[in-house]
């Protein structure tokens, strides 16, 4: 039951379990893994799928010969293990010329070469069929805000994904696009910051429909936004096309930690939340193990990922069939929220519900019971039940 296996649709990015370990203050502590050696790697333990940007598959600078190398690697590596390509995105944020941002810089110049990046790393992702691509606005963002009209900004954003759904749709890729808010790191101020500003930036959009978003568990937790709720409402608005998993302490820098490593409860609800939506899209961890660990840790860290995932799992089934649980849920009135208000307007029932008389002080004399319901989760969730 806790095996991972293809059913599960876990996936890792190259540069999760091949992260060197380098933060604003230190040096890389582990070598670089070869994309290949990942792949076998993450299909001994079971995982379905891989992510990666152009510049971790293919690194700049390489020669031809390379190039053709890493590739045929890659290929054979995803061949052997049946390993899918789950996921492509571009890097836009690492290279100098994109300090100032990438789809919303100040010069037209290097917004036409991110998106001729891009371009090109969609042919890539295409290549080996990757069914989403992912959109983070590392860069697109502002320190100083005199020096970017926030307006302006958002119509250069969306004239590049306008553009960019252009572009797959004309080459006829079967590719959609998932967004994915962070509200700042690395810069002072993110456009498009959370899950409900994506939410609503995606409605604006020519192709609204072959877009959705990759919310992150830090990223909203970074904002002090609950991720469940987030999440619930992407799914509730059918746009929940990606999600990055991981672990955040609220109020710190992205810390990208084991997934279910923090927060357990709001894990557990995130996890319940998915299965029991009938989520069909990859459980995809973007997360980094600690710099401590070398070696064969790596390997824990991305066992320990998809591990608690499960157990968490198993937890949200157990939750369903508690009779204890059950009969807190009943107390709380939970099912009762499925019950419709009114139903739709009519005048006859607007004057109906007007003409109805009410007596608040008797409604408001019932008690919901949650102390025990949330005592029952907590005691399920430290195993004593
Ligand atoms: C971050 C982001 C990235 C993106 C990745 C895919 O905070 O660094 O989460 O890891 O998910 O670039 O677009
Ligand atoms: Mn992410
Ligand atoms: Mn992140």
């Amino acid at each position: 039951m806790l095996a991972p296996g293809p059913q599960h649709r876990f996936a890792f990015g190259l540069w999760t379990v091949g992260h060197p370990g380098t933060d604003p203050f230190g040096a890389p502590v582990r070598p670089p893994l070869e994309p290949g050696e990942i792949v076998r790697r993450l299909g001994d333990l079971g995982v379905w799928g891989v992510s990666f940007h152009d510049d971790d598959l293919l690194p700049p600078g390489l020669s031809a010969a390379e190039r053709q190398q890493r590739l045929t690697g890659f290929r054979k590596a995803l061949d052997a293990t049946g390993v899918v390509v789950s996921m492509g995105t571009t890097n836009l944020f690492t290279h100098p010329v994109f300090k100032e941002g990438a789809f919303t810089a100040n010069d037209p110049e290097i917004r036409r070469y991110a998106l001729a990046k891009v371009m090109r790393s969609i042919d890539l992702a295409a290549e080996f069929g990757a069914p989403t691509y992912v959109f983070w606005g590392g860069r697109e963002g502002v320190e100083a805000m005199a020096a970017k009209p926030a307006c302006e900004a958002l119509d250069r954003y969306r004239e590049a994904i306008d553009f960019l759904c252009g572009y797959v749709r004309d080459r006829e890729y079967p590719m959609r696009f998932a967004l994915e808010p962070k509200p700042n790191e690395p810069r002072g101020d993110t456009f498009l910051p959370t899950i409900g500003h994506m939410l609503a930036f995606i409605e604006t959009l020519d192709q609204p429909a072959m877009v959705g978003v990759n919310p992150e568990v830090a990223h909203e937790t970074m904002a002090g936004l609950s991720f469940y709720h987030g999440v619930a409402q992407a799914l509730w608005a059918g746009k929940l096309f990606h999600i990055d998993l991981n672990a955040q302490k609220p109020g710190r820098y992205d810390q990208d930690l084991r997934f279910g490593s923090e927060e357990v409860k709001d894990a557990f609800f995130l996890v319940k939340l998915l299965e029991e939506a009938g989520y069909q899209g990859p459980r995809h961890f973007d997360a980094r193990p600690y710099r401590t660990d070398a070696g064969e840790d790596v390997w824990e860290f991305a066992a320990g990922c998809m591990r608690t995932y499960l157990i968490l799992a198993d937890k949200a089934r157990r939750f369903a069939v508690d009779g204890d649980i059950q009969a807190a849920l009943s107390a709380a009135g939970a099912s009762d929220l499925a019950t419709p208000t009114v139903g739709g307007h009519t005048r006859e029932a607007a004057e109906k519900l007007k003409a109805t008389e009410f007596d608040p002080d008797v409604l408001a004399d019932r008690g919901y019971h949650n102390e025990r319901l949330d005592q029952l989760v907590m005691e399920l969730l430290l195993g004593v039940r």
